[in-house]
């Protein structure tokens, strides 16, 4: 494949090499930046794997996870970004992309412009871990390891091999990944069924929340600071929590608003048919046609009644 010796040959040409991914990093880009971070350093380089972020404690696991978010140097010669669909999902880090004489950006957000010097973007790939798949299949540089990560995220950025973007070619995918030898029923444990008792509890008050409208088409679920207090959780641990949302029979657009510290929330966006890209391009936000996210400054009742306001033009 063309772009990945284009990759390579970036990669060969450095020394230091740093992986980043996105703020509040999910599956896929964990699985992505871990899995990018080996194939350098099977070419022979130095390279770290960060997002800005605390370390989420549900992906430990991955192989070579104490490696997450170990930055080693200050300066860094090739920046390559992962699942990242603009610099400012980048946070702190953008400062090295900023200060590296080469940059990558793999990505598969229709929305990513191509902020960097190489951009590899794939919005027709279901996750970052699927391109990765497809970019090094024949390179020699998947092992085992890489398996673990890149199966990850093609799971998780599928919802499990149950979202609209799962298809034969992702199973072929997953098929090609399991041949490495890894152990899915111990992954998908891993993954799915190792919650920690305080998100469960977590999830309990937030399922309790939920409220509906527009007939029942719309959900919306609503996390506050004193949620997390009340159960000793973070904000990272609000991950993945609006699929309880969606699926509620008859809810065609769901949404989390998770508040944040200063007054902020941060809202995510799910459908199964209407556009919600454009949704959260309302409020300066963006993602993908069936799930996005932006961040609203306003009060709780505010915010709850503009996002409310805007799904539901989305309706028609
Ligand atoms: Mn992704």
């Amino acid at each position: 494949m063309k772009r990945a010796s284009e990759i390579i040959n970036a990669v060969e040409h450095a020394q230091n090499v740093l992986v980043c991914g996105h703020i509040r990093p999910d599956g896929d880009c964990i699985g992505s930046a871990l899995a990018m971070r080996r194939i350098c350093e099977k070419l022979g380089k130095n390279a770290d794997a960060v997002c800005d972020c605390d370390k989420p404690s549900g992906f430990a696991f991955l192989p070579e996870y104490d490696k997450f978010c170990a930055r080693r140097f200050d300066k860094y010669d090739l920046f390559i970004a992962v699942d990242s669909a603009d610099e400012k999902r980048l946070g702190e880090y953008i400062k090295f992309l900023d200060g590296a004489k080469n940059s990558i950006d793999i990505d598969h957000h229709p929305t990513n412009a191509g902020y960097a010097k190489i951009n590899v973007v794939d919005a027709s790939a279901p996750s970052v871990c699927a391109l990765l798949f497809d970019l090094f299949e024949n390179s020699g540089l998947i092992d085992k390891d890489v398996a673990v990560m890149l199966y990850t995220g093609l799971s998780t950025d599928t919802g499990h091999f149950m979202h609209s973007n799962t298809n034969a070619r992702v199973f072929e995918r997953a098929a090609a990944l399991c041949g490495y030898g890894i152990d899915v029923g111990a992954v998908n444990h891993d993954l799915y069924c190792s919650k920690s008792e305080k998100k469960l509890r977590l999830t309990a008050r937030a399922i309790d929340g939920i409220r509906l409208y527009a007939d029942g088409k719309i959900a919306l679920m609503t996390i506050t600071l004193d949620d997390l207090a009340a159960c000793g959780c973070d904000t990272s641990d609000t991950e993945g929590l609006i699929d309880f949302a969606t699926s509620i029979a008859g809810v065609k657009i769901s949404i989390a608003a998770c508040e944040q510290p200063g007054n902020l929330f941060r809202v995510s966006f799910r459908s199964v048919s209407a556009d919600v890209a454009a949704v959260a391009g309302r409020f300066g936000g963006g993602g993908h046609r069936l799930a996005s996210g932006c961040i609203i400054n306003g009060s709780r009742y505010d915010v709850a009644d503009r996002v409310i306001s805007a799904a539901t033009l989305a309706l028609s």
